[in-house]
């Protein structure tokens, strides 16, 4: 019996990391508001992590995030 409780609590942290770190991952396409596939330094404001990664994230500095220069975002 110990032991069920003790597999139901860990499934419990792992569901529990999962929702938070999904939380936590921003999606490119609710950040790209106006949906023409990258992310302006305005659409950036509504993350401040992103905006203060935006020029180290923005390889071809045209102030604009393509979908692959968004993937190296860390939170
Ligand atoms: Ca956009
Ligand atoms: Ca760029």
């Amino acid at each position: 019996m110990k032991q069920l409780i003790a597999a139901f609590s860990l499934m419990f942290l792992i569901i529990s990391a999962t929702v938070l770190a999904s939380q936590s991952n921003v999606k490119f396409a609710q950040l790209d508001t106006n949906k023409d596939g990258q992310i302006s330094l305005l659409e950036a404001k509504q993350n401040d992590a992103l905006l203060k990664q935006f020029t180290d994230l923005d390889e071809n500095n045209d102030e604009l995030l393509s979908e692959q220069e968004f993937s190296k975002f860390k939170i």
